[in-house]
């Protein structure tokens, strides 16, 4: 009875790694079992087995490309260095497109430009217009990487089950901040992504949804106002002092960042602004060199720079240009423009937007909407 049950078992399907063995790296031998579920439950049926004739369908093949992959771009600090990534997402692919599942049990679905070796997406119902605009491959060596802004990846190996139809199974998660993952991602790949970098994306902010979409507040109060107490607005959302009825008088330095970028020298980066301009009602009479230059709070008695703008930091922090009003005053937005020669040079550079306050007194407050950065 119990070899008759044990051959039973071995006959079905080996369902996936003993991770406890110690001959696993925990997470990535768990997260390769839960791929391999998945794409069997999506598949409708197994093809991912430690049985099968086809050694790129095993748990082990797959294993070892997603740990030589986690060892030789995260653990060895060339994209991160705590050896970690965030989570997995599996799926399969045909003629027409890809489609699977996030670990955390969001769908995902897509097209291939074949040509350009694209992969454009939807994940969760939410277009995701970056997936592999930067990189995104299907080389001899069967990786997939795509690079969905300055920091975020997603990558891993995509094998063929049968005729134009495969699997992909790919870990996903962020580079340290100001590491390019095209860059740690590099020695891995093998292969020139300098394709993939020449194109222009497209990308921008509304806070329509009435949240910071990816921007963080690092302090003071600049949040996403609904227009309360602006009389004319021109958008559901914009991120603007908080509340309006403490818009001119006395508050900490106000900085919220967007999430990290890279230039393309195509690119047009603008904001619609309303407000007052860099000091009120007057311009600005002196250039922060970075965050640091500013005064700590709004009181004029202390000591550094007291303005409104938005500016372009660098991975260093520095300031490589900035966005003020110079015509406001007003609750209308009118469009803003960096320098499109400043933007140039910066190419190929992660970089992201700080939008920041130290100024009090009337006029004291800017809002901001629309922060796009747009291609020809
Ligand atoms: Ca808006
Ligand atoms: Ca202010």
């Amino acid at each position: 009875m119990l070899i008759a049950l044990t051959s039973l078992a071995s006959a079905v399907s080996i369902a996936g790694l003993d991770c406890s063995s110690g001959a696993y790296t925990l997470s990535t031998c768990e997260a390769v079992n839960e791929m391999g579920a998945s794409i069997n439950s999506q598949y409708g049926t197994t093809v991912v087995d430690e049985g099968s004739a086809n050694s790129r369908l095993t748990f082990t093949w797959l294993y070892e490309q997603l740990e030589d992959m986690r060892v030789s771009t995260l653990e060895s600090g060339s994209c991160r260095t705590d050896g970690a990534f965030q989570g997995w997402h599996a799926g399969l692919y045909d003629g027409n497109g890809w489609s699977g599942m996030v670990d955390f049990g969001l769908p995902s679905s897509g097209t291939l430009d074949r040509k350009l070796h694209l992969a454009s997406g939807v994940v969760d119902g939410v277009t995701v217009p970056m997936i592999g605009d930067r990189a995104s491959s299907y080389n001899a060596k069967q990786v997939w990487l795509n690079t969905f802004n300055a920091t975020d990846w997603d990558a891993g190996v995509f094998v063929r089950i049968q005729g134009r139809k495969g699997l992909y199974a790919t870990l996903y998660g962020p580079c340290d901040a100001g590491i390019d993952p095209q860059v740690g991602f590099e020695d891995w790949y093998t292969g020139d992504l300098s394709a993939a970098q020449g194109r222009c994306t497209e990308l921008s902010w509304d806070f329509d949804d009435g949240t910071l979409q990816g921007w963080t507040v690092e302090q003071g109060s600049i949040g996403v106002s609904d227009g309360t107490g602006d009389i004319a607005y021109s958008a559901p959302y914009y991120l603007r002092h908080q509340p309006f009825g403490s818009r001119d008088t006395f508050h900490t330095t106000s900085l919220v960042r967007s999430p990290f970028f890279t230039i393309h020298p195509d690119h047009t980066i603008s904001a619609q602004m309303n407000g007052g301009r860099a000091e009120g009602t007057s311009n600005a009479t002196s250039t922060p060199g970075s965050f640091a230059d500013l005064a700590g709070d709004t009181n004029g008695a202390t000591p550094g720079i007291h303005q409104m703008g938005v500016a372009l930091a660098l991975a260093d922090d520095g300031w490589a240009a900035i966005l003020q009003s110079t015509l406001n005053q007003t609750d209308v937005f009118e469009l803003n423009t960096f320098d499109p020669a400043t933007i140039a040079a910066l190419a190929g550079q992660p970089v992201r937007l700080d939008f920041y306050d130290s100024f009090q007194g009337s006029w004291g407050w800017t809002g901001i909407d629309d922060v796009a950065l747009t291609c020809p």
